[in-house]
């Protein structure tokens, strides 16, 4: 899969007819190659879908199945992420002798400059966002891209050796990479999330960490040294690690402690100096820390939000942008969208929409968040997560669980388990929120912060925040 293909005059077969496929069909059209599309969809209306993206109007579509002689002079396959690397679509492909890639690899062959590629279970977006935003105060060409949800195919072309990169990736495309290599590469954590894809533990850890599979000696990856798997993962690695903790004082990394953020690095500690006014630590401290900023001063909340910074701070480093320049963007950064976003407040109820909460971890970060009893809306898809451990983190904080969505059941029963008896089911995200507001009294909180993906109720998390934010204002 490594070899140079040639897809100049060639056909190409671009899987999935979503944001990345479209993306992918450009790029591919822009360097010679001639895109077919297949997506798995036998429904899809490739009439409307030629009308909504332009770049298929002239482009071969072949919806639900194909017959082998369809594929005839196909060179190369490129994945979106929704389609798994071990289906009966790459079989398929297999058996006629296609290679392929997925849409980050493809990106990846044409694109030009510096990368830093990100992952993790939970955080990645807004760590994604955060580094771009400080590279931004820095560099002047700078693009954020990848699982954020701006397919990397999207901007590669207009990369240049001037540029830098910062990549969202996911555990989906790092399934299908083969010569990505980021200068910089960080993992924020795994905790279990799309088992149903990965199937277990073992897999899904050792595909996040494929992100550094190609890094070299001298370059840098940024691992969490709060999970155990990390750490030992970064002991073994011929690149460089920078470690970041939020619980304990570090000899060399990133790490909190007195509600400040450190940077304690031996080697660098003379160009850290030269950068001027940045804070030394006590003597007491390891001898070369120097304080980064005060967790006050950002608009952040949660220790999970801590390593967030962190992390991202670590990759700033690695890139050489100086200390008081990381400062000054980390105190202007805010939130992004569906984290912890707090939406609005009626009748003295503050409503939250924690859409991005779609796995149980990254939910149990939301209640862990919420200061007031809390109305939680939770379910969605099934990707067989279990949900002991956030019905454990209610902690006599969740006044009632309004639950929606394939994994209602799964959940009230997970509930019941735990002693947890204020469930209520409803069909829609709607009548949730209005069982809610009907319920909650002033001081309360509604909290959106689902442990679920929304597939199969909403196109994807954004839509499903961007409803219950609408709703949420429309309420009288
Ligand atoms: N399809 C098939 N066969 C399959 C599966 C899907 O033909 O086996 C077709 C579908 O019919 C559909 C198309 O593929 O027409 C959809 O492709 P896709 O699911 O890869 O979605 P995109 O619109 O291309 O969006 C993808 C990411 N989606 C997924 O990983 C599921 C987006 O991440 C990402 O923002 C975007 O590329 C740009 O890079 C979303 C996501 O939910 C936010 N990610 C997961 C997460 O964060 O947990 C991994």
């Amino acid at each position: 899969m490594g070899a140079a293909i040639n897809i100049e005059g060639n056909r190409v077969l671009v899987v999935g007819s979503g944001l990345s496929g479209a993306a992918a069909t450009e790029l591919l059209k822009k360097k010679g190659a001639f895109p077919v599309l297949f997506d798995g969809n036998r429904e899809l209306d490739t009439g409307a879908l030629r009308r909504k993206s332009p770049v298929f109007a002239d482009v071969e579509i072949i919806t639900g199945g194909w017959r082998d002689e369809e594929l005839a002079g196909v060179v190369l396959a490129i994945l979106s992420p929704g389609v798994p690397a071990d289906g009966p679509v790459v079989r398929r492909l297999g058996e006629q002798g296609i290679p392929v890639w997925g849409e980050i690899e493809l990106a990846y062959r044409f694109a030009h400059g510096r990368l830093a590629a990100i992952t993790g279970t939970n955080g990645k977006t807004t760590t994604t966002a955060l580094t771009g935003a400080i590279l931004a105060e820095y560099f002047a060409d700078v693009k954020v891209v990848g699982n954020i949800g701006i397919p990397y195919t999207s901007v590669a072309a207009d990369t240049t050796e001037d540029t830098v990169t910062v990549a969202e990736i996911s555990s989906f495309q790092l399934e299908t990479v083969c010569t990505f290599h980021p200068q910089i590469s960080a993992i924020l954590n795994i905790t279990p999330d799309h088992l149903d894809r990965h199937h277990t533990m073992e897999c899904y850890t050792a595909t996040k960490e494929r992100i550094a599979e190609n890094q070299e000696a001298g370059e840098l990856c940024v691992l969490n040294y709060e999970d155990d798997v990390l750490r030992a993962f970064g002991e073994q690695m011929k690149t460089n690690v920078l470690f970041f903790s939020g619980e304990r004082r570090l000899e060399r990394g990133l790490y909190l402690e007195e509600d400040s953020i450190w940077y304690a690095d031996a080697d660098s500690l003379k160009s850290a100096e030269a950068m001027n006014s940045v804070e030394k630590a006590p003597s007491m401290r390891a001898e070369s820390a120097v304080k980064v900023i005060s967790v006050s001063e950002l608009n952040l909340l949660g220790r999970h939000n801590y390593e967030n910074v962190m992390a991202a701070v670590g990759i700033a480093i690695g890139f050489g942008v100086p200390i008081p320049v990381i400062a000054q963007v980390l105190r202007k950064f805010r939130a992004v969208e569906h984290r912890i976003e707090y939406v609005t407040e009626k009748r003295g109820v503050r409503f939250y929409n924690d859409s991005k909460g779609t796995n149980p971890d990254a939910a149990i970060k939301g209640i862990q968040a919420m200061n007031r009893p809390t109305f939680l809306i939770g379910g969605g898809y099934d990707k067989h997560s279990e949900y002991d451990e956030w019905i454990e983190s209610f902690g006599g904080k969740v006044k009632k669980l309004v639950l929606i969505g394939q994994t209602k059941e799964k959940i009230a029963e997970c509930a019941r388990k735990h002693g947890f008896t204020d469930v209520v089911m409803c069909g829609t995200l709607e009548e949730a929120v209005d069982v809610c507001f009907r319920e909650a009294v002033f001081g309360d909180a509604v909290l959106l912060s689902p442990a679920c993906a929304s597939w199969g109720m909403f196109a994807n998390y954004e839509e499903r925040g961007r409803i219950f934010r609408e709703y949420v204002h429309s309420l009288q």
